[in-house]
């Protein structure tokens, strides 16, 4: 039989032969349109793993056969544009197979699965009832009808306003599903921060040593809390030196500081929190969440400090809590669930503050009591900003970005 002529969802045992000779044993795979990735004709061929066999298939089809190789996420791309997913779903695609944690693949299988698109067209509806009803009067201009009241309008519009505002503002939890989160592990010499990343990491990892200034260099290690990206920075203590390697360590300390979205600012039981450590850390990173976490309480407390935790990395004490208080943290103390259309994407959320702004201008035209035709444009300009996530008017060379970045054969 021909593999031509087999019919969708069957799978065929043959050989594939150069001249005489049989290069391997193979299934192929038949999918009919509009029933197959592409929504196009297509078919599989299952090999043998290595890779000369399947370089050898390949180079007899495109010798033999019109042929030829698919570029970097043409796949998907044909997908798209045969209209079996939408843009934002496509992307949600490259994200899938980027995807290192459980959250993001999470995140991304939404995304696919369609909740943010179902959120979008449902903005985009509400944006044309409107721009509908306006068209209708700039129709019946001369007569001076008013279809729905001015007020009412503005009132609508804030009502998508607000909607958007929520969507833009899951971009920050949306960063953290995507690339999670960098966490700084910062303080004096000697107060125990290599052993906390090691016991974060279950392993050895980091030198410790009771000799200040054991950590010369920063590390940088990562763990998944509940299915988000920590990466971790293990840095040198923060100390005047004249050592040069110590010097350059500290430096590297602060640049950790300045890139962190959390800092595990450790200090000693016996010490606590230097106040121009404080302060400098607020300096580096104004806006950063820190965590103070007391460490070594094994030895007791002569005194009493403001801490967030307080741990003893030797005996395992407080690590519970302060887990915990990692976990809620990366979650943004739980102001996201699955079930939120989250946008993680930078391109959808720049869409979204488009559609912001050309808003905002219309609900400025309405006060200004403006002319029908201004509002009629900026609601249009805003329909398209957000018809862009989802593809609908995005010029061909956003298309060709956002697919070059897949991987050949997706
Ligand atoms: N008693 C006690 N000792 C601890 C605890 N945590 C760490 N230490 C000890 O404190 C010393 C310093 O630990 P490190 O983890 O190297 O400290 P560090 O902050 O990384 O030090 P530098 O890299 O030099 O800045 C080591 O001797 C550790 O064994 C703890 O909870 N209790
Ligand atoms: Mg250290």
């Amino acid at each position: 039989m021909k593999i031509t002529e087999a019919k969708s969802h069957t799978v065929h045992y043959g050989n594939i032969l150069e001249n005489d000779e049989i290069i391997d044993d193979v299934l192929i795979s038949v999918f009919r349109a509009p029933n197959s990735y592409t929504a196009e004709d297509s078919i599989e061929i299952n090999s043998h793993g290595s890779p000369l066999i399947v370089q050898k298939i390949i180079s007899l089809l495109i010798n033999n056969t019109d042929v030829r190789l698919a570029e970097p996420g043409e796949f998907t791309k044909r997908a798209f544009l045969n209209n079996k997913i939408d843009l934002s779903q496509a992307e949600a695609i490259a994200d899938i197979i980027n995807s290192r944690t459980s959250v993001s693949l999470r995140g991304a299988r939404n995304q696919l699965d369609g909740l943010l698109s179902s959120k979008v067209h449902l903005l985009r509806k509400k944006l044309v009832d409107l721009s509908s009803f306006i068209e209708l009067e700039l129709d019946f201009a001369e007569e001076d009808i008013e279809f729905v009241r001015r007020i009412d309008l503005t009132e609508r519009i804030d009502e998508i306003l607000v909607e958007i505002a929520n969507l833009l503002d899951s971009y920050s939890f949306g960063k953290v599903v995507r690339d999670g989160i960098n966490v700084a592990i910062v303080g004096e010499p000697n107060v125990g921060k290599s052993s906390l990343l090691n016991h974060l990491l279950r392993e050895s990892r980091a030198i410790v040593s009771e000799i200040p200034g054991t950590t010369r260099d920063t590390i940088r290690e990562e763990i998944s809390i509940e299915g988000i990206l920590l990466k971790l920075y293990d840095t040198a203590g923060i100390r005047l030196s004249n050592d040069e390697i110590e010097k350059e360590g500290v430096k590297r300390s602060r640049e950790a500081v300045q890139n962190a979205d959390l800092i595990l600012f450790v200090g000693d039981v016996n010490v606590g929190f230097s106040d121009s450590l404080s302060t400098e850390l607020r300096e580096l990173n104004p806006s950063v969440k820190i965590f103070k976490i007391l460490n070594k309480t094994d030895l007791g407390a002569k005194e009493k400090f403001l801490e967030d935790f307080k741990i003893s990395v030797k005996t395992g004490n407080g690590m519970n809590q302060f887990i915990e208080g990692l976990k809620k943290a990366a979650f943004q103390d739980g102001a996201y669930t699955e079930k939120d259309a989250i946008v993680t994407n930078v391109r959808h959320f720049n869409c979204l503050i488009k559609a912001k702004e050309n808003l905002m201008r219309a609900v400025e035209t309405l006060s200004k009591n403006m002319s029908g035709e201004f509002l009629a444009s900026d609601l249009r300009a805003a329909e398209i900003a957000l018809a862009e996530i989802i593809g609908e008017v995005t010029p061909e060379e956003i298309l060709n970005n956002i697919f070059s970045k897949f991987c050949i054969g997706k």
